[in-house]
């Protein structure tokens, strides 16, 4: 009978003390889509983020999924969420240059060196400086996810050489930066939606199409393309967005929870995105895929090719912004 009681009084105390949090947590679900298949790393943040959050919640909210783009694309998603009427989105920055053209500078080819440098300067000053410039755009960016370092598929020949891009229909993601790159590699570059490249391969509409090896897995572009080649020309970082207007309506303690648990979400995400890249790369070759590196001397000439794209694109994406990124970058290389 004592053991009862002081059980009943410990639980009554507990509830008490979980109130005032409680209180302030609504019953809430949260959409949020990507364009990703499900078996994509994405699939892994998402429900660590989904757990994170029912335990925080203590069940009062309710996270939704979406895959492959079955919500629209990242941008249609993003718009979604400026105008209020989706709550989150993993997105690629690429596509959303149009709304925050600082965005741009994460798609300058050869940027980053190796996923520690993408980290550092993501979960850094650099980092946050972009969420500022995104909130003013109506969206809340709760942390940097991995999207990865990108590489070549086509249906033509493998990239040995810089002649090989030669003519070549690569689709490229939605912006001027990506365009300008692949057309200096001397290929013919189309901008399109990621939803819509795996039948724009399969009906030979394009030849090629660049993404991280996880990506080339999970959307299995290896039934569609016969070779891969190491290409590492960009890193693009994925975005954990939440829309600004619904953030605003949320209370201190729920966009507290919003952000730990995009937080233990990334966490999960990018660790199995570095663990499954090289599983991944020994799937696609397993599927058929034929595989290759490219030669540093190759590499040298395909970097020359390109080098001109920063200049280009230096005013549209912001000097100041190009300025810091390179003063981060050489902080980090202790240069
Ligand atoms: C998925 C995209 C994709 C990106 C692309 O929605 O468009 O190629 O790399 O992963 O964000």
């Amino acid at each position: 009978m004592k053991t009862l009681t002081r059980l009943t009084l410990t639980t009554a105390l507990a509830a008490t003390m979980a109130l005032p949090a409680l209180a302030e947590i609504r019953t809430r679900t949260i959409t949020v889509s990507n364009g990703v298949a499900e078996s994509h790393p994405v699939g892994n943040g998402v429900a660590a983020m989904r757990e994170c959050i029912v335990e925080k919640t203590a069940g009062a909210w309710t996270v939704n999924a979406f895959w492959s783009s079955a919500l629209g694309d990242d941008l249609t998603a993003t718009q979604a969420l400026r105008s209020g009427t989706q709550e989150m989105v993993i997105t690629s920055s690429s596509p959303l240059v149009g709304i925050e053209p600082a965005l741009g500078v994460f798609d300058l080819p050869f940027l980053f060196s190796n996923s520690q440098e993408a980290d550092a300067i993501l979960d850094g000053d650099f980092g946050a400086f972009m969420d500022e410039k995104l909130e003013a755009a109506g969206l809340v960016n709760l942390a940097y996810w991995e999207n990865g370092f990108r590489n070549l598929t086509n249906s033509v020949r493998p990239i040995q050489r810089l002649e090989d891009f030669d003519g070549m229909r690569v689709r490229v993601m939605q912006n001027n930066i990506f365009l300008d790159t692949f057309q200096a590699l001397g290929t013919n570059a189309t901008p399109m939606a990621f939803g819509e490249v795996f039948t724009a391969l399969e009906t030979r509409a394009i030849d090629a199409q660049e993404n991280p090896y996880v990506t080339i897995d999970t959307s299995k572009f290896y039934e569609v393309q016969g070779y891969l080649s190491a290409t590492q020309h960009a890193y693009t970082p994925f975005l954990a967005l939440f829309s600004g207007p619904i953030f605003n309506t949320y209370s201190e303690t729920e966009q507290q929870i919003l952000r730990d648990c995009a937080a233990v979400g990334r966490d999960e995400q990018r660790r199995v995105s570095r663990e499954l890249s090289d599983v991944s790369l020994a799937n696609v070759q397993q599927a058929g895929m034929q595989f290759n590196e490219i030669s540093p001397e190759e590499m040298d000439r395909i970097r020359a090719a390109v080098e001109g794209v920063y200049a280009t694109h230096a005013e549209s994406i912001g000097i100041d912004v190009i300025d810091r990124m390179q003063a981060e970058l050489n902080a980090l290389r202790g240069n």
